[in-house]
C-alpha cells in the first residue's frame, strides 16, 4: 500500500431515457395525435470537495460509480425524470487525472468546489416532438443517448510527516485524536484502528501532519493481527513516535517486538528516526514510572519522553520533538513543487 494518496476509479453517467410513441385518445376525439414525452436525462457524475475527509482510502473499497439512467417519456406528454446523480466526495487537494494518470482534469483546491466529471446522456425525443404538418402521427420515437464512461485517477497529496507506532491500545488513536481534530475511533480492545486516520497538528504555528495506523503484534510483517499492510503509510514520513503503554506488563518487550516487525518489514522504517515515548503514563504512580522508564531506556537505548493523552501531560513537548525533527527534515529537502499546503 504506498499510494494511499492514489485510487483509480471508473465511472459512468446515466443513459437518457427513451422517448416514447403514445397517441392522446379521448372519447369524442378522433385524430387525438401524438402525445410522446421524451425521455429523462442520465444522472451525472460528480467530485466534490468536502470537509472532513483527509485519506482517499473510502476508494479502496468502491471503485465503480454509475449515475441513473433517466426515466423513458411517457404518454400525454410527460417527459421522463432526470436519472439520479453520483458524487465522489473526495479531501480538499485532490487532483484527478485522466486514465494516462498524468492529463489533470481538476485540482481541488477548497471545501465545495464541484466538478461535472460526465455528463448524463441526453433523453430520446418522443413521438410528439417528431409531428410535422405532413407527419401528423409519427411513429418514431429516439432511444436516449448512452452515458459516458471514463476511468480516472484520484490523487492526493497528503502525505504524513509522522507515524505513529505501537501495539495495540499503545494510544495511537488517542494521541491522534487529542493532538489534531481528526476522530479516530478508540476502545480498550486490540485492533480500534482498522485504517489509517490521518490529522493535521499545530504547534508553535508549525503544521503538521500525523498518520495513525493500526497496532502492530509479533507477526505482522507475516500478515498476523491487521499485519504490515499499513506500515506503507509511515514509509514515507519524516519521523516515527513510537508509543508504549505504561500499562504493558513488560515496556521492554512491548517496545521490541514493534521494532522487530520494522526490520522485518524492511523499507528503511528501521532506519528512520523515532522518538520513543512512554504513553498512558497518568496510569503509573511515581515508582511505577521510574522503574517502567527505566526498562523502556534499557530496551530502546534512549531516554523515552512521557505522554498522556488523557492528563495532557507531556503532549506538547512530544508534538515540540516532532515539529523540530519534521522542520530539520523539511528545509533539507528541495522544495516540492505546489505542495505549498503544510509549508512552514
Ligand atoms: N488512562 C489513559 N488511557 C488511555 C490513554 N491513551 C489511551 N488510553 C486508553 O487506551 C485504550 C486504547 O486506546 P487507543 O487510542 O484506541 O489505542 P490504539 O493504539 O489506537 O489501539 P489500536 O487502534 O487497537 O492499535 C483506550 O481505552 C483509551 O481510552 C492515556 O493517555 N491515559
Ligand atoms: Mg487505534
Amino acid at each position: 500500500m504506498k499510494f494511499l494518496d492514489q485510487a483509480k476509479v471508473y465511472i459512468r453517467s446515466g443513459d437518457g431515457g427513451a422517448g416514447s410513441v403514445s397517441f392522446r385518445r379521448e372519447k369524442f376525439l378522433e385524430f387525438g395525435g401524438p402525445d410522446g414525452g421524451d425521455g429523462g436525462r442520465g444522472g451525472d457524475v460528480w467530485a466534490e470537495a468536502v470537509d472532513g475527509l483527509n485519506t482517499l482510502i473510502d476508494y479502496r473499497y468502491q471503485q465503480h460509480f454509475k449515475a441513473k439512467t433517466g426515466m423513458h417519456g411517457m404518454g400525454r406528454d410527460m417527459t421522463g425524470g432526470k436519472g439520479a446523480d453520483v458524487v465522489l466526495k473526495v479531501p480538499v487537494g485532490t487532483q484527478i487525472f485522466e486514465n494516462d494518470n498524468e492529463t489533470l482534469i481538476v485540482d481541488f483546491t477548497a471545501v465545495g468546489q464541484r466538478y461535472r466529471l460526465a455528463k448524463g446522456g441526453n433523453g430520446g425525443f418522443g413521438n410528439a416532438h417528431f409531428k410535422t404538418s405532413t407527419n401528423q402521427a409519427p411513429r418514431r420515437a429516439n432511444p436516449g443517448l448512452e452515458g459516458e464512461e471514463r476511468n480516472l485517477w484520484l490523487r492526493l497529496k497528503l502525505i504524513a510527516d509522522a507515524g505513529l507506532l505501537g501495539k495495540p491500545n499503545a494510544g495511537k488513536s488517542t494521541f491522534l485524536a487529542s493532538v489534531t481534530a481528526a476522530k479516530p475511533k478508540i476502545a480498550d480492545y486490540p485492533f480500534t484502528t482498522l485504517h489509517p486516520n490521518l490529522g493535521v497538528a499545530r504547534v508553535d504555528a508549525r503544521e503538521f501532519v500525523i498518520a495513525d495506523i493500526p497496532g502492530l503484534i509479533e507477526g505482522a510483517h507475516e500478515g498476523v493481527g491487521i499485519g504490515d499492510r499499513f506500515l506503507g503509510h509511515v514509509e514515507r514520513t519524516r519521523v516515527l513516535l513510537h508509543l508504549v503503554s505504561a500499562q504493558e506488563e513488560n515496556v521492554a518487550e512491548a517496545y521490541k517486538t514493534v521494532r522487530n516487525e520494522l526490520k522485518a518489514y524492511g523499507g528503511g522504517l528501521a532506519e528512520k528516526l523515532e522518538i520513543v515515548a512512554l504513553s498512558q503514563i497518568d496510569t503509573l504512580d511515581a515508582a511505577a514510572r521510574k522503574k517502567k522508564i527505566a526498562a523502556l531506556k534499557k530496551a530502546s537505548g534512549v531516554e523515552p519522553m512521557l505522554l498522556s493523552s488523557v492528563s495532557r501531560e507531556g503532549v506538547e513537548q512530544v508534538l515540540r520533538a516532532l515539529s523540530a525533527i519534521i522542520l530539520e527534515s523539511r528545509k533539507s529537502e528541495a522544495p516540492v513543487e505546489d505542495d505549498n499546503r503544510y509549508k512552514y
